[in-house]
C-alpha cells in the first residue's frame, strides 16, 4: 500500500533489524499501570499500540508487573527525578529497574511524554538495555497556534481546509481530532488555540462554546488545553454593548461572565489569545487605552482560574515611519504594567515572518514581561507547500540570537524560557501547517516542520540535524545512507531557499496579497508599506534599508553590543546587511565580491542548489516509499522552476538600477 501520510512519525512499522526486533520482544512483554488518571490511561494505550505495530505481536497490560516476565511499568510519581526545572510537571524519567523499565513522570503528562520518549527509541532502532533517560520542557506553554476559521478556511494555509468541522460538532467527533492530539502530545505541544487570531466573535457564542467544550474533551486525555482566539468588541457584536472599552464595568462584567461561563463548560480552559489594534482589528486603543489596559482586563476576568492571556505584540497599522520599529514604541513603555498572567507573544521577526529576520528588539528590552516566541510553521513567505524548506534551523536561528541585553549569552531562548529574567511562566507559539490534507500538510516534507517546532519548543538546545534525523528515520527510511542524505538536504534548505528568493538581508520583496514568488518592483499599493520598493529602497546608488542612525535608526532599539556589530556595514552579518543599510553596488564585501557581484552569486548558487537538492532526493529513491518519493520529487521540480523565476526576476531588475554586469561564470554565453 502506498504511504499517504496519514500516520505522520506515528507509524510504527514492525522494526526490520531481527536483534533489535529480539530484545524488544523480550524487554515489552507486557505494560502495567494503575490508577485511573485519563492521561496515563492515554498513555498506556499508546505504548501498546506502539508495541503492537513495532514487535508485531499484542502487549497485554496489566493492573501489577508479573513476577516473571519483563515489561514497562508506567507511574506516575510527584518525586520522579526529571531534570531540568523542577517545577515542571511534564518531564520524564525512564530507567531499568530490575528486569523492567519503568517510565515515571510527575503527572499523566509526563508519563505520556516519557512513553513517546520510549517509543522514538524504538522507532529509531536504539537499544534500550539499561536505558536511563530523562527530560523536562524548558518552556512551560507550548502551544499551536491555529488561523482557522469559522467557514473552514485556514488563513495562510496551504494544506487543505480546516480540521475542525463545526457543522459537525459537537455531535460528531471526527477521528481525525484523536490523531491530531496524539500527534501534538508526541512532541510535547500541551496547548492549541483553535481558531484564527483575526477572530470572530461567533466562537464566544454558547452554540460555539459547546463545540469548543467537544474539542477540549478530545484533548484533554492527551494533556492539551485549548485557548481560544478572541475578537475585542466581542461585547459589542454579541453581547449588546456600547463599547468595548475595558476600563468600562458593563464591558469588564461581560467577559468576567463568558470566561465564568467557559470554565464551567470547560473546566482546564487554557485562556486567551489576542490580536488587537493591528492590521484593522478593534482592540483598548480604540477607547484611547493601551494594550496592558486591554490584556489586564481579560487576567482580570480569568480570576482565579487557572488560564493566561497571551497578547499579541504584531501590530501593524498605516503611518509609521519603519514598520520595523512600531511593535517595540507601542510595547516596551508598557514593560512592568501587565498582570503577572499576561504573556506577551512576540513574533520572528520584526516586520512579520520573513525567510530571515534579525531577531525582534523586544526581546531583552521587556524585562519584567514573560515573552511568548511566535514562530510560524505555516510557510507563508517560505515557499507554501511547494517548496522544501525545514525550518528547524530557522527557529534555532531565532531561539541562539544573543540580545546582549544582560551580557553576552542573553539568548532569545533564555527570554522566552524565562531563565534570564526569573519568570515563573514561559510560552512558545507555533502557527499551524496543517490541514484537511490526507497528509495533513500539504507538502510531505512539511511534517517535520510541526514534528521541529514541538522538539524544540521542549528543548531548543536540540541540534536541527538530529531533529531532522529522528524525524526522517520515524518517517521516511531508516537505512542509513539515505537517512544520512536526507538529513543534509533538509539542514541545508532554509539557506538555499533564502539565498534564491531574499539573499544578504533583503525582505518583504515577494507578491502581494499572495505572498508567493518575487514582485521587487512592486511601488503601487494601498499604502507604502505594501509595497517592495518600501523595504529594499533600490536605487542608482545601492540597495538596502538604512535602519542605523542616518536613516530609521531602528538600530537603536537593539542593546548597545548588537548595535556595534551590525550598526557598521563591515562588522554586521551578512545576512542581515541589507536589513540595516544602504550599500553601494559596487562596494567590496567580506567575501571579496562587490555588493552586486556577491547578490547575483547568491542568486545563482541558490537556485543551483535546487538542483542539488533533486539530485539528493532522486538518489534516495530506493529507500524511500515510491509514492512519497514522487510526490516529492515532483514538488522539487517546481521548486526548481520557481529558483530560477526569483533569481531571474530578482536579477534582472536590481540590474535596472545597478547596471552592472551579470558576473562570471553566471552571465549568459555571448
Ligand atoms: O503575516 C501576516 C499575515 C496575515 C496574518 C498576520 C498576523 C493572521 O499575512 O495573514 O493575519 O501576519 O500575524 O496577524
Amino acid at each position: 500500500v502506498a504511504d499517504d501520510g496519514y500516520r505522520l512519525w506515528l507509524k510504527y512499522d514492525r522494526v526490520a533489524d531481527a536483534s533489535r526486533l529480539a530484545q524488544y520482544r523480550a524487554a515489552a512483554q507486557f505494560v502495567a499501570a494503575s490508577g485511573g488518571d485519563a492521561v496515563l490511561t492515554t498513555a498506556a494505550a499508546e505504548l501498546q499500540r506502539g508495541l503492537q505495530g513495532l514487535l508485531g505481536q499484542a502487549v497485554p497490560r496489566l493492573a501489577a508487573p508479573a513476577s516473571t516476565k519483563r515489561g514497562i511499568l508506567l507511574a506516575i510519581d510527584p518525586s520522579a527525578n526529571v531534570s531540568g526545572s523542577s517545577a515542571s510537571r511534564d518531564g520524564y524519567q525512564i530507567s531499568a529497574q530490575g528486569k523492567n523499565l519503568v517510565v515515571k513522570g510527575r503527572s499523566g503528562a509526563g508519563v505520556l511524554y516519557g512513553v513517546f520518549a520510549l517509543l522514538r527509541q524504538l522507532q529509531t532502532g536504539q537499544s534500550v538495555a539499561n536505558l536511563s533517560l530523562t527530560s523536562s520542557p524548558r518552556i512551560q506553554y507550548r502551544l499551536l497556534n491555529h488561523w482557522d476559521n469559522p467557514n473552514g478556511t485556514v488563513e495562510r494555509g496551504y494544506a487543505g481546509s480546516s480540521i475542525w468541522k463545526w457543522n459537525e460538532l459537537p455531535q460528531r467527533l471526527d477521528p481525525r481530532y484523536t490523531d491530531y492530539a496524539r500527534a501534538n502530545a508526541s512532541i510535547g505541544i500541551n496547548g492549541v488555540a483553535i481558531n484564527n487570531v483575526n477572530a470572530s466573535a461567533r466562537y464566544l457564542t454558547a452554540e460555539y462554546l459547546d463545540k469548543v467544550k467537544a474539542l477540549a474533551g478530545v484533548m484533554r486525555p492527551y494533556g492539551i488545553r485549548v485557548y481560544l482566539s478572541v475578537f475585542w468588541a466581542a461585547p459589542k457584536v454579541i453581547g449588546g454593548l456600547k463599547t468595548a472599552d475595558p476600563l468600562d464595568p458593563q464591558v469588564q462584567q461581560w467577559w468576567k461572565a463568558k470566561t465564568d461561563e467557559i470554565y464551567r463548560a470547560i473546566p482546564d480552559f487554557g485562556g486567551f489569545l489576542v490580536k488587537a489594534n493591528s492590521e484593522g482589528e478593534p482592540g483598548p486603543q480604540d477607547y484611547g487605552r493601551n494594550h496592558a489596559d486591554g490584556a489586564n482586563m481579560l487576567a482580570t476576568a480569568l480570576g482565579t482560574h487557572d488560564g493566561i492571556v497571551m497578547w499579541r505584540a504584531f501590530v501593524y497599522k498605516a503611518g509609521s515611519d519603519d514598520r520595523f520599529k512600531q511593535a517595540y514604541e507601542e510595547f516596551k513603555p508598557l514593560d512592568g504594567k501587565f498582570s503577572p498572567k499576561v504573556l506577551v507573544q512576540v513574533k520572528n521577526g520584526p516586520i512579520d515572518f520573513q525567510a530571515r529576520e534579525p531577531f525582534h528588539p523586544l526581546f531583552g528590552a521587556m524585562p519584567q514581561t514573560p515573552l511568548v516566541l511566535e514562530v510560524q510553521i505555516t510557510q507563508e513567505y517560505l515557499g507554501m507547500a511547494t517548496h522544501l524548506v525545514y525550518l528547524a534551523p530557522m527557529f534555532k536561528e531565532c531561539l541562539d540570537a544573543d540580545t546582549q541585553t544582560k551580557g553576552p549569552g542573553s539568548t532569545v531562548a533564555r527570554v522566552v524560557d524565562g531563565s534570564l529574567d526569573q519568570h515563573r511562566l514561559s510560552g512558545i507559539a507555533g502557527v499551524a501547517n496543517i490541514g484537511t490534507d490526507r497528509n495533513w500538510t500539504g507538502h510531505p516534507m512539511g511534517q517535520a516542520n510541526w514534528y521541529a517546532f514541538g522538539r524544540l519548543a521542549w528543548d531548543y538546545t536540540l541540534p536541527s540535524a538530529a531533529i531532522a534525523k529522528e524525524w526522517t528515520q520515524m518517517t521516511l527510511t531508516r537505512e542509513p545512507k539515505a537517512v544520512a542524505t536526507i538529513v543534509e538536504l533538509m539542514d541545508r534548505s532554509r539557506d538555499v531557499y533564502v539565498r534564491y528568493t531574499t539573499p544578504l538581508g533583503l525582505h518583504h520583496i515577494m507578491g502581494q496579497n499572495i505572498h508567493y514568488g518575487p514582485e521587487p518592483w512592486l511601488a503601487q499599493a494601498g499604502r507604502p508599506d505594501w509595497t517592495a520598493v518600501y523595504y529594499h529602497k533600490a536605487d542608482s546608488l545601492g540597495l538596502g534599508f538604512n535602519r542605523t542612525a542616518t536613516g530609521s535608526n531602528a538600530l537603536a532599539l537593539y542593546s548597545a553590543g548588537v548595535q556595534q556589530q551590525w550598526g557598521n556595514p563591515t562588522t554586521c552579518p551578512l545576512n542581515y546587511l541589507l536589513w540595516f543599510h544602504h550599500v553601494g553596488w559596487k562596494q567590496p564585501l567580506r567575501t571579496g565580491r562587490t555588493l552586486w557581484n556577491e547578490l547575483v552569486t547568491r542568486y545563482y548558487t541558490g537556485a543551483d542548489s535546487v538542483t542539488w537538492m533533486q539530485q539528493r532526493w532522486a538518489s534516495v529513491q530506493p529507500a524511500v516509499d515510491p509514492a512519497l518519493h514522487a510526490d516529492v520529487a515532483a514538488r522539487l521540480a517546481i521548486q526548481r522552476r520557481e529558483a530560477l523565476w526569483w533569481r531571474d526576476a530578482c536579477v534582472l531588475y536590481f540590474q535596472t538600477f545597478s547596471k552592472q554586469p551579470i558576473p562570471a561564470p553566471f552571465a549568459p554565453p555571448t
